[in-house]
């Protein structure tokens, strides 16, 4: 059968990949064809994202593209574009940038949610909805901006969420995806329109963002520019799930609909599938939130700090073996049993995260861990915990029996990580795919393009196109 071909670009918080894949009727294939880790930048006593410098790298990855499509005598039938949530970027009418956007870790929010409720009760917030309440979530960045003057805010015509953004660079067009503005909190689930009321109390009105489009809407085609300084065509811009935790979630090789996921990268997002928002007390209480995934679906999901514990102390930790696998195979050397809870707030973003591992250990009277070993240990046991805490709230809030959980994202490649939480949660781990989320971006370009029907179909792909390893609890 002919073959055809799609570029996923996508940005997670600690790397950014382009992916070719090939569709073939039954499967996708993928080959990274760019990798790339992208800092933020400290400017002005802010932490910022290098919105041009990761733009550079988009059309490094689709200039790789080209010549990669050159070789096998084949065009791109479209690209998609998905990002970490929550952060947007500013542009002028004519197209240029009028602000970087801040970083979601930047501490200017510190505080946000409680200085927007002094305007807004909580229980109204979420009752608009359903989202939810993190200090950084765009709702509380726009909020904190709006009170300070001189900013990108102020001067924008257009607010665009990161994977829009990077769209509008390509093609000109301004959109605003859905599941990416799902997870802002400006965004109601129910109408599925912003929330001006919540909007103005940043005194912003909806005419600042572009217009609302759903998953497999063309954006546009690449400028020409864009096809000169990358060799491709005339190719289509598809608005994808441009929020990467739905891209992932579309990914996920799930046979039958008795399953949660833990999309399980930087952050630790564990959830499931609703057809319809679950906004009462206890979804409030518990503080879960209610995520858009594709057509109309709920993404009913909490965020759990997740590797971000391990991204940041590695950096720090002077016996640790630079490659992954190695750092994560120390785990078995050691026996420390200390835990710490992975979402409390001095982990979101300390000056150095093994020392604040190491004073709430002491805090809690428990063995300080000293080695790369000790802190892996302690890091996977205490995720593992976390994630069995947060599964036995999930259940009683699912619409669904939960018998299997599906670990998709870099870290389902953690063996000693998925046993343990096989062990925690006693359910089976069904680990894969690693790069779920380029799946997902991948799968919604196959059904824009006509090849792929509907999300029965598209998992059905998505079960062809992965090998899975399964943890049985022990
Ligand atoms: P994001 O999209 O948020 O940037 P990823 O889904 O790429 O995150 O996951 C990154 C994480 O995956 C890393 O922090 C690391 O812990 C884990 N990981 C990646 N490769 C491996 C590997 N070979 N073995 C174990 N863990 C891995
Ligand atoms: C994961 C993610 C998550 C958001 C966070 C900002 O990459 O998109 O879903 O909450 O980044």
């Amino acid at each position: 059968d002919e073959k055809n071909y799609y570029i996923a670009v996508d940005l997670g918080a600690t790397s950014g990949r382009v992916i070719l894949a090939s569709f073939d009727g039954e499967k996708v294939e993928t080959e990274e064809i760019h990798r790339f880790k992208h800092p933020m930048l400290p400017i002005g006593g802010h932490i910022f994202w290098n919105l041009p410098g990761l733009y550079n790298e988009v059309l490094t990855g689709l200039r790789n593209a080209s010549v990669k499509l050159g070789e096998i005598g084949a065009e791109a039938r479209s690209i998609g574009i998905d990002t970490w949530g929550c952060d947007v970027a500013y542009f002028h009418a004519d197209g240029t940038i009028a602000g970087l956007p801040y970083c979601y870790r930047d501490p200017h929010t510190t505080g946000a949610v409680d200085k927007f409720c002094e305007e807004m009760p909580r229980e109204k917030v979420y009752e608009k909805t359903g989202i939810q309440f993190m200090d950084f979530n765009t709702l509380f960045q726009l909020h904190t901006l709006s009170k300070k003057n001189g900013n990108a805010l102020k001067i924008a015509d257009k607010i665009l969420f990161m994977p829009d953004a990077l769209s509008y660079m390509l093609t000109g067009n301004a959109v605003t995806e859905r599941t990416v503005a799902s997870t802002s909190q400006i965004l109601n689930p129910t109408t599925g329109e912003l929330d001006a009321e919540l909007l103005e109390k940043a005194g912003l009105t909806p005419d600042r963002f572009g217009k609302l489009v759903n998953p497999g809407y063309v954006i546009g085609t690449l400028t020409p520019g864009v096809q000169q300084a990358t060799g491709l065509g005339a190719v289509p811009v598809v608005a994808v799930a441009g929020h990467d935790t739905a891209s992932a979630v579309i990914g996920v090789p799930a046979k039958d609909e008795k399953f949660a996921y833990l999309s399980c990268g930087t952050w630790s997002l564990l959830g499931v599938e609703s057809p319809k928002p679950i906004i009462n007390d206890k979804a409030f209480g518990y503080n879960f939130t209610n995520e858009g995934g594709i057509d109309g679906s709920i993404r009913f999901l909490k965020n759990i700090c997740g590797l971000w514990l391990l991204e940041r102390s590695r950096t720090e930790l002077k016996d640790a073996p630079e490659n992954i696998a190695d750092l994560c195979a120390l785990y078995t050397t050691t026996d420390i049993e200390s835990t710490i809870n992975p979402d409390d707030p001095a982990f979101a973003n300390p000056k150095s995260m093994t020392e604040t591992i190491k004073e709430y250990c002491k805090r809690t009277g428990q063995q300080v861990p000293e080695t790369a070993a000790e802190f892996m240990r302690v890091i996977f046991r205490s995720l593992a915990l976390r994630y069995k805490e947060v599964l036995g709230w999930l259940r009683e809030l699912s619409p669904n029996e939960i018998n299997t959980l599906h670990v998709i994202g870099g870290g389902c490649q953690n063996a000693h990580l998925m046993q343990l939480t096989a062990d925690a949660i006693g359910l089976p781990v069904v680990a894969g795919p690693s790069e779920s989320t380029a799946l997902g971006n991948v799968l919604v370009q196959l059904r824009a393009d006509n090849r792929v029907k509907d999300i029965a179909d598209m998992r059905r792909v998505a079960v062809n196109s992965t090998e899975t390893k399964t943890y049985l609890p022990k």
